[in-house]
């Protein structure tokens, strides 16, 4: 069989799902017969079914129509079907149950939760497990999840809106806005993409931010992270709006970040003021940066966002891409070291 066909296929849909299975990885499964899809199923909304289930339950709809037995079908999965008991039950138990004989993997759940404990259940029950198939497209798809798994803590991204003269903001003004809609609407891209927004209190007082994800799909919302020594009054900032924030007062920024290490966050965008930046670059746990630059000047009540002859670069970062939004440039830079 092409196993690796049906794999592609399983990858592809499974990505439908990346804005509403998230912070959960996006998982495609796939029952075929004799080269013949008979099922399909994937891990469409955070906290419902995994892939498989949804995949059996599809197939149980065409028992004795379009095959007799379970053990015809072979179950092809992008993820190691998972051994824990989690939001929904044990996938590996309920691919035993059905009498599936054989299951083939695109990669191994870097969750330790479940990483060789769910073929290890597969492989009691008398099934043949075949792993490594797409692997490394399985990976990229979920790179944050398989980043916090290996890390242990979520990846970290800072936004960074900048004038043509290295201004963030204007001294003494309140919201001073920068860069084109166009690349404002890009950024709500970047806040739906991941699992957690954080800003400071600073940025709360002065732009009385939202920071939700304003996109025009259906998408779960990143969790709100705020980090204010000072108190405030929530009913004044827009940041709170009903939604559940974590509130961080403490000034240690690995702390901070560590606190994730057990959460369902495997990705968090910071978009904060020059000196939250400037404090958690220092940490050495950024991984990536996002600059827009416009063609705007502020001049000299323009606040920098770095100190004189200070760089990205020199902060220990190189340019991975980089594009046109409109009059204003996307730079995305990664740290030098591979993850
Ligand atoms: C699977 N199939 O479709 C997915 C899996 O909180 P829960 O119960 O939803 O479990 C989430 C964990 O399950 C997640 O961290 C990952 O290890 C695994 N995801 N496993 O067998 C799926 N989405
Ligand atoms: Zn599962």
């Amino acid at each position: 069989m092409n196993y690796e066909k049906f794999m592609l296929r399983a990858i592809s849909n499974a990505n439908l799902y990346k804005f509403t299975a998230k912070p959960n990885p996006v998982v495609g499964a796939i029952l075929v017969k004799d080269e013949k899809i008979i099922s399909e199923g994937y891990h469409e909304i955070f906290g419902q079914n995994h892939a498989e289930i949804n995949a059996i339950n599809n197939a149980k709809k065409k028992i004795n129509k379009e095959f007799e037995s379970f053990s015809e079908l072979v179950l092809i999965c992008t993820l190691e079907p998972c051994s824990h008991v989690g939001k929904t039950g044990s996938c590996a138990e309920a691919i035993a149950k059905t009498g599936i004989k054989k299951v083939v993997i695109g990669s191994i759940d870097p969750n330790p939760l479940v990483s060789g404990n769910g073929i290890k259940i597969l492989e009691e029950n008398g099934i043949q497990v075949k792993k490594g198939i797409c692997a490394d497209l399985v990976e990229k798809q979920n790179r944050f999840f398989f980043f916090k798994q290996k890390n242990m803590r979520p990846y970290l991204t800072i936004k960074i809106a900048s004038s043509a003269d290295g201004k963030s903001h204007l001294q003494n003004k309140e919201r001073t806005i920068i860069t084109s809609e166009a690349s404002r609407d890009d950024v709500q891209l970047l806040r739906a993409e991941r699992d957690g927004i954080l800003t400071g209190g600073n940025t709360l007082r002065s732009d009385n931010p939202r920071m939700n994800a304003r996109v025009s799909f259906v998408s779960n919302q990143p969790k709100k992270i705020l980090l204010s020594s000072r108190e405030f009054n929530k009913d004044e900032f827009k940041f709170f709006n009903g939604d559940c924030v974590d509130v961080h007062t403490s000034s240690n920024l690995e702390k901070i970040i560590n606190f994730y290490k057990n959460s369902d966050l495997c990705s968090i965008l910071i978009e904060a003021g020059p000196n939250l930046v400037k404090s958690f670059i220092e940490t050495g746990m950024v991984d990536e940066i996002i600059l827009y630059t416009s063609k705007k000047i502020l001049g000299e009540n323009g606040v920098n966002w770095f100190d004189e002859n200070k760089t990205i670069e020199n902060y220990g970062f190189k340019l991975e891409s980089s594009y046109k939004i409109n009059q204003d440039i996307k730079q995305t830079f990664v740290r030098n070291e591979k993850k």
